[in-house]
Parts: structure tokens; C-alpha cells; sequence
């Protein structure tokens, strides 16, 4: 398959002022008829091309008629590329097409397809051409008019795009009903649902003073699990009002939930489409983490009205300009309703531990990638997680008022356009008359940049000096980097703990934000009364490896004291990578571990003070995961690194029993589950204080977490005691698997987190376990959340997966060979694991290779061949 370029990129030839689509939805075949008000481009400046639009191979085209001619067959054709061709046009006319698709075969869920018992659609990136023939490409926007005809008694909700105009009943007794959207649109963000489903409603008041109605439609039975959804919308609808000024368009906003979808939800205008799993929540079904999620995913799809829909992208190397800016938009509205310190480290972790693997692995690609062979492979953490820190950097050098100014001249300057990520930036530079032409290097260079600090102290002088060079590693195709602008917001710290004062170009403050542009620079600090350990890229303004040479006691220090909530936590987190790096070298060694700990008496004083935030205590407490040790890594040795964390996590655990158990006793309270700010974090800490408390070897613990399996009434807490007994292989994991499905079989999304449980579960049975929960009853290979739920559990297993015979990763390998058969996007999706075979160490590395090549023999689709064929390149 070949790439498609960046540099390639022309304007369109045929523009389509209006489309008309009319659904004819039947069990056995949909027919499709699309009129298409088309005229020449004129800033495209050729007159003569003939018009090509986009098809697939699951598309029947029955005729075309161009205004009232009915073209013969020789006057038009398909090309090798599913595209209908129709040699010549007039410059501007009507062109009706006549489609017939079966959504009940389409098992790639890309276009419109099934899923239980309903019809829906997914059209980002390229699904709107397995519809109908189109110009589906972001930059030809239309203005859509949507007729669905459907058996009304099967299919009584019938929606689409905008506003509902009409409703009526056909000759045969079938519901019509038309909606319009009165604002133009790129085919991807079209979408039409038709199902028997409930729904709740409700209405916000905008700030002009326009009453929208909101509804959320499920199928019946999950009718109970869409208020905190409800809430979720109105909570994001008020605060893109007040923090960007930002008001909804339309009379109706409306969300449906499905349970086949390849991703988390789709921003369709006025008809968000959510995977059942971004939405549905009940507090004995749901834990703290996915209400969590939910928020952030209503808000994310309901921000991308304007970060996306209202000003979308121009072509789909811009996709970054719409995710990272609504990726940014998301976290920073989770950071405001919530612990903005908290929401930072569990969002940095999250780029730390996966995207900087992305970035350094065979994959890497800028945030603005230059090329792809399949776009859906580019759904990547980087365009979205890396793309919200580069916005996330303008916001820093900006400040927020500038980064307002700037995102306001954008949305009124750009509205109803398609533009690029230069569009972007240059409205930040207009509105605040700056200069960003370095920074946008971050658009174009891949991997993550490393910053090596060092210092000196000139008592005499009272100056302290930071030295600062930073380099960013070669990636595919791009051997040589030049220097980015590094946001470093810093503060210096005394050796009694206090943030120390200091004058740095003339004004006296304790902290302040450098702007490195160069390969080497340093930064003197005047008046600085004693030698200070330096607190660097607080709130982690950067997507950078920094390093400072650290002693154990500067990092405790900073621990203890730092007035920078991120810097506390990563600073805890270093000491404990410090130990584990140590003792995974010993592991491997064959050496004796280290039976001492630093973290325990910094522990210890956490757990004694309860009037400190119990979220953050949580996630101080809580070691680096195997995948972010795997990340640092040179060579990946799962096993060692497992065997080092869990063996640092016991010393610590019976070095503090006690402490755990009364942490556990003190908030094991009884009260009506809530999701809110104080009750999650009580019951993380509690749940963390479990784990250690069971990890120490008490008999009471595992009670304590017998009991609470038992007698929850709300899933986090039920879920933790399980997750424990699964990850700490207690005897009772069996029987608390077994006691979970047999209460749970009936929520299809419980039974999700019982078979990645179950196939993360060590046992002697190996892969057998992993194919019997692939013929289990509750597994169906249509849903890609069974999917991810079973290869979760099974990548997350390190004994099983990571076996030295290599049977795990060929075990992976099979399987998406299958899978790409049905859904490509999910079969390229579950390769990630295999793409680290460079990293690994030689034993794994081997096999991990072989299994990519056997992968690689077979007959790909272009997603799956993308990800194998660079993978191994
Ligand atoms: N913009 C949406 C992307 C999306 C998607 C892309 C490829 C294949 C399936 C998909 N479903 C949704 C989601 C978002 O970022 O908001
Ligand atoms: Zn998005």
C-alpha cells in the first residue's frame, strides 16, 4: 500500500454546497440516495478534471444522474481504489447516486453498521465513502439534510445531524423522519442512529439565554446509567462558556450509547455517539476511575463543537489541531472541577509511561505527522496526549489570559473553516504579538527531547547557576534534531524545606518559567542566600526527559516540602525508580535484593498525618507500574521488573503493616457512594492501604479484603479487593473470579473487567486459559471492548505473555491475523505490544521478532501492514 504525503496536498476540486441523504434502513440491505449540490472549486484552477470521489469495496453503486440525465455506464467507472470516476461535469449540477450497503456484514464498524439490534454509524477518518460515494475528506464542508425511512415499530428512535424538520409515514407504513443541520460539515462528522431505545432528557440554559434540549438515549436496559452523563454535558457546557467563551449551536444537543465501537465516542454535530463504556455509570456497576473517565470523555466530545466541528481540520495531518487543543480543553476542565494536582500526575503518568514508549519506538511520528499509509493507525498518543502538551506549552509561555486572546482570534477568525495547525499558532501570535516560528518545531519533530541539568553554588557571589542541553534522539526518518523551546517552570528550594528567594533578570520572586531555545544555555540566579536543590519543570511544562542528579535526601527533601503539588509526587516517584532500577540490576544478577527502603520512613510520615490530601498520599504511595519501568528501560526484562516491584512493594508493605492497617481501618467508613472529590480520594487511599496491608502477609488483610469483596456496595471498592486478591495471587483469587461473574454475568461491562482480571490471573493452565475465556459465553469477537478487555489481561500478564518460548507473543500474533480479517482498526490496535521487540532483552527480543514475521507473511490489511511493516523496517 502506498503513503499519502503532507507536501501532496492540493485543494479540492468539486466543492458540495448541500447534501441530500435519504435512507431507506431495512434488516437486509439499506439503500442509500444522495444528492449532491456540486460546483466547480474556483480556487482549485482546474477546469477540466473529471470528479472523483471516494467509495468502498463494501459499497453497490445502483445509478448516477448528473441534474436529469441518467449517465450511461460507459460515462463513468470504478477504479482499482473503490472510487467512482465520471469523466466529464458541467461546472455546476446535481449529482444523485444510488447506493445499496449491508450495515448488518460490516464487522469493521467503520461507516454504517449493526450494532445490538440498532443502526449506527462511525465515519471518522474515511468511513463516510463505505456509505456512499463522496468527497470525504475534512476540508469539503456541506450542509447536511438527513431523510431516515425505517419500520417504525422496530425502529422507533430515528436521528441524525441538527434539527428534526420532519416526520411522517410512507405508503408502506414506514416512519420518515428528515433532520437538518444548518451548519456545514465535513462528512466525518456525519451520523444517524435508528434503534428502539430510552432516553432521559433535560435542558441547558446558555449564557445568551437560549434554552437547548439534551437528550441521552441507551438501549432500555441501561437506562439507569446515563444521569451522571447528563450531569457530565451540562457541567461541560457551562464551563466552555465560562472559561472560552464558547456557546452550543444548536437547538438540541443529543448523545446515544452503543456497545460495538472501535474507540471511546465521536464528536458527530449534535449527536454524540459513545462506546457504552464512556458513558453508562451506576455506582455499583462503575468505579471512581470510570466516572472519572466519563466526565472527561462528555466533556472532550461535547468541547470538539468548536475544537473541531464548528473549526475542523484541513486535511488529516491536522489532526492534532483538533485532539491535542480538545485533549487540553478536557484536562484542563477535569484539573478545574477536580484536585488540579492530582488530574496533572495521573495525566502525565499516562504520557510518560505511553507515549514517551510511542515516541521512542518504531511508530514515532511528530504531532503533526508527514506521512501515513492508513490514517487510523495515527490515533495515536502522541497526536492526542503530546498534542494537548504542546497546547498546553503555548498556555505556559502565554499565560492564560494571552492563550484566551489567542484562542478567540482562532475560533472567529477561522469559524466554519478547514485549517491547519499553522492556523492555530498564528492566531496565538497575533493575538500577543509574539514570535512562535521555533516553537513549532514540536509540530514536526518526533521522539521526547532530554534536558540534562547541572548547577553550581558561588556562595561568595549568593548566585546559583543552572547549566541546561538538551537533545532529542534520532527516530525513523528523522536522524537529526534541532533544538525545541523547552517551558522549564522552576523554583528553588531551601534546605529547611522553604521555596527560596531569588532575582533572575532584574525581579525578585520564588518561581519562574525558563524558555530554553538552545542545544546549551545557562540561567545565573542572583541573590540566592544558600545553595538550594533546584525544583525543575513543575507541573511537568514540558514533554521532556529532564535530569537533575538527585541524592536520596535532595529528593526527600523535595518530597517533604516542595510547594509544587507534581513536583512532591515526582519526586517520590524517582526515589522509587532509583530502588527498583537498583534492584532489577540485582534480580538479573543473580545478586540478593536490598532489604532497605528510603521510602519507608518518607511512607511512614504520610500515613501518620491525615490532614494531608488523601488522594495525593494514594498516588505518592502507589510504585511506578511495570509498563513505565519498561519505558526507562534499556533492555526490557518484564519478569525482573516485576520481580523487583514486587518485591520492593513487600518490604515496604511488612516494614508498615501496621500503619496500612489502621490507614485501611480509619476510612473503611460506611457511607452512600458518592463519586464525589472526598469520597474517591478516601477510598483510593483505602484501597492502596489494602494492598500494601495484604502485600505484608497479615491474615487479617485478607479478611479485611474478603469482606470487603462481599459486602461493597459500590464497585470501586469491590473491584480494588479483587484486583488484589488477582494481583497478589491469593488463594481466594479463584473463588472471588468466580463469585464476580456469577453476580455480574448480566452487565456486559462488569463482565469486561472479570475477563481482563481473568487473563492477567497466573496459572498453570497458560495460554488455555486465554483461548477458554475466548470461547467463553460472555466473549463475542464483534465487540471490540471484549476484545481489549481479554488482550488487556493477557499483555498485562508477564508470565504468560513474555514465556522465554516466545508462545505468548506468536499466541498475539495469531490472533490478529484473524482479527484483521473482520476489524482491521482493532487488529492493528492489539500489535502496540510486539512493536517494543528492539527494546527487549535479547531472550524476548528474538521471539517477539519472529512472531512480527510471521505476522508479516500473511495477507494484510493496510493497517495492520502499516504498524508490522515499520515495525520491522
Ligand atoms: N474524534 C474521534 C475519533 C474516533 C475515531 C477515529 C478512527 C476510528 C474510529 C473512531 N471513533 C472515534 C474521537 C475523539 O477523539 O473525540
Ligand atoms: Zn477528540
Amino acid at each position: 500500500p502506498a503513503a499519502i504525503y503532507l507536501k501532496d496536498y492540493r485543494v479540492p476540486d468539486f466543492l458540495i454546497d448541500r447534501t441530500e441523504l435519504v435512507f431507506d434502513l431495512d434488516d437486509s440491505v439499506t439503500v442509500v440516495t444522495s444528492k449532491l449540490h456540486m460546483r466547480r472549486n474556483p480556487s482549485a484552477g482546474r477546469i477540466t478534471t473529471p470528479l472523483v470521489l471516494d467509495g468502498g469495496e463494501d459499497v453497490k453503486l445502483i445509478g448516477v444522474a448528473i441534474d436529469n440525465y441518467t449517465l450511461p455506464a460507459e460515462e463513468y467507472h470504478i477504479n482499482a481504489e473503490h472510487q467512482l470516476v465520471i469523466t466529464a461535469t458541467p461546472d455546476q449540477f446535481l449529482l444523485t447516486v444510488e447506493t445499496v450497503i449491508e450495515p448488518q456484514n460490516n464487522t469493521r464498524l467503520e461507516g454504517l453498521y449493526r450494532s445490538s439490534g440498532m443502526f449506527c454509524t462511525q465515519c471518522e477518518a474515511e468511513g463516510f465513502r463505505h456509505i456512499t460515494y463522496y468527497l470525504d475528506r475534512p476540508d469539503v464542508m456541506s450542509i447536511f439534510t438527513t431523510t431516515l425511512i425505517a419500520d417504525g415499530e422496530k425502529y422507533p428512535t430515528l436521528l441524525s445531524n441538527g434539527n428534526e424538520v420532519e416526520r411522517g409515514v410512507s405508503d408502506e407504513g414506514k416512519t420518515i423522519v428528515t433532520w437538518h443541520d444548518p451548519h456545514p460539515k465535513p462528512a466525518y462528522l456525519f451520523a444517524l442512529v435508528a434503534g428502539n431505545l430510552q432516553h432521559i432528557s433535560d435542558t441547558f440554559t446558555t449564557s445568551s439565554g437560549r434554552d437547548v434540549t439534551l437528550k441521552i438515549f441507551t438501549e432500555p436496559h441501561n437506562i439507569d446509567k446515563v444521569d451522571y452523563a447528563m450531569g457530565a454535558l451540562k457541567r461541560s457546557m457551562k464551563w466552555d462558556e465560562d472559561v472560552y467563551g464558547r456557546e452550543y449551536d444548536l437547538d438540541i444537543f443529543m448523545i446515544v450509547a452503543v456497545d460495538d465501537f472501535n474507540m471511546g465516542a465521536m464528536e458527530n454535530k449534535g449527536l454524540n455517539i459513545f462506546n457504552s463504556s464512556c458513558l453508562l455509570a451506576r455506582p455499583d456497576t462503575t468505579t471512581d476511575d470510570a466516572y472519572l473517565r466519563i466526565e472527561a470523555i462528555v466533556a472532550h466530545e461535547y468541547f470538539h463543537n468548536w475544537s473541531g466541528n464548528r473549526v475542523t481540520c484541513r486535511d488529516w495531518f491536522q489532526l492534532s489541531l483538533k485532539e491535542g487543543f480538545t485533549v487540553f480543553r478536557d484536562q484542563s476542565f477535569s484539573e478545574d472541577l477536580h484536585s488540579e494536582t492530582v488530574k496533572r500526575v495521573e495525566d502525565v503518568s499516562f504520557l510518560r509511561t505511553a507515549q514517551f514508549a510511542e515516541d521512542a519506538g518504531p511508530m514515532a511520528h511528530p504531532i503533526r505527522p508527514a506521512s501515513y499509509i492508513e490514517i487510523s493507525n495515527f490515533y495515536t498518543l502522541t497526536v492526542y496526549e503530546k498534542g494537548s502538551e504542546v497546547v498546553r506549552m503555548i498556555h505556559t509561555l502565554l499565560g492564560a489570559e494571552g492563550f484566551r486572546k489567542g484562542s478567540d482570534l482562532y475560533f472567529s477568525r477561522h469559524d466554519g473553516q478547514a485549517v491547519t495547525c499553522d492556523d492555530f499558532v498564528k492566531a496565538m501570535e497575533d493575538a500577543n504579538g509574539v514570535d512562535l516560528t521555533q516553537f513549532k518545531r514540536w509540530y514536526s519533530q518526533a521522539g521526547t527531547p532530554r534536558v540534562q541539568v547541572t548547577d553550581e553554588y558561588d556562595e561568595q557571589a549568593q548566585t546559583y547557576t543552572l547549566n541546561f542541553s538538551q537533545m532529542t534522539p534520532a527516530t525513523p526518518g528523522q536522524p537529526t534534531k534541532l533544538p525545541v523551546v523547552i517551558p522549564v517552570k522552576m523554583g528553588l528550594i531551601g534546605q529547611d524545606g522553604s521555596s527560596l528567594r531569588f532575582n533572575l533578570a532584574g525581579e525578585t520572586t520564588t518561581e519562574t518559567v525558563i524558555t530554553l531555545t538552545q542545544g546549551e544555555e545557562s540561567v545565573v540566579f542572583e541573590q540566592v542566600a544558600e545553595r538550594p536543590v533546584p525544583s525543575l519543570l513543575r507541573g511537568f511544562s514540558a514533554p521532556v526527559k529532564l535530569s537533575y542528579d538527585y541524592t536520596t535526601e535532595q529528593l526527600a527533601l523535595l518530597l517533604a516540602h516542595d510547594s509544587d503539588g507534581f513536583n512532591r509526587w515526582n519526586s517520590g516517584q524517582q526515589i522509587a525508580v532509583n530502588e527498583l532500577q537498583a534492584l532489577i540490576a540485582q534480580v538479573q544478577s543473580g545478586e540478593s535484593l536490598n532489604q532497605e527502603s528510603a521510602l519507608v520512613s518518607g511512607f511512614s510520615q504520610l500515613l501518620a498525618d491525615e490532614q494531608l490530601d488523601s488522594a495525593m498520599v494514594a498516588l505518592i504511595l502507589t510504585l511506578p507500574s511495570v509498563a513505565y519501568l519498561s519505558e526507562l528501560a534499556e533492555q526490557i526484562d518484564p519478569q525482573a521488573i516485576k520481580t523487583a516491584r514486587d518485591h520492593l512493594k513487600g518490604q515496604i508493605a511488612k516494614a508498615l503493616s501496621e500503619s496500612f492497617a489502621s490507614t485501611y481501618e480509619r476510612l473503611n467508613v460506611q457511607e452512600a457512594y458518592q463519586p464525589n472529590e472526598a469520597q474517591i480520594a478516601r477510598r483510593a487511599l483505602k484501597n492502596v492501604a489494602l494492598s500494601y496491608w495484604v502485600a505484608s502477609g497479615d491474615e487479617q488483610a485478607q479478611q479485611a479484603l474478603v469482606n470487603q469483596f462481599r459486602n461493597a456496595d459500590n464497585m470501586t471498592d469491590q473491584y480494588a479487593a479483587l484486583a488484589t486478591a488477582v494481583d497478589q495471587d491469593l488463594e481466594v483469587a479463584d473463588e472471588l473470579l468466580a463469585s464476580f461473574y456469577e453476580q455480574w454475568q448480566q452487565e456486559s461491562l462488569v463482565v469486561n473487567k472479570w475477563l481482563t482480571l481473568s487473563a492477567s490471573q497466573t496459572s498453570a493452565e497458560g495460554l488455555g486459559r486465554i483461548e477458554r475465556l475466548m470461547q467463553h459465553p460472555s466473549f463475542d469477537l464483534k465487540n471490540p471492548n471484549k476484545l481489549r478487555a481479554v488482550f488487556a489481561g493477557l499483555t498485562q500478564n508477564v508470565t504468560l505473555f513474555h514465556d522465554a518460548s516466545g508462545a505468548g507473543y506468536r499466541f498475539l500474533a495469531d490472533q490478529i491475523a484473524v482479527l484483521d480479517k473482520r476489524n482491521p482498526q482493532i487488529a492493528s490496535r492489539l500489535c502496540t505490544p510486539l512493536t517494543r521487540w528492539r527494546k527487549m532483552v535479547p531472550s524476548l527480543s528474538d521471539p517477539m521478532k519472529s512472531a512480527l514475521q510471521q505476522l508479516a507473511a500473511g495477507d494484510l490489511s493496510k493497517d495492520v501492514y502499516e504498524v508490522v511493516s515499520k515495525s520491522l523496517a
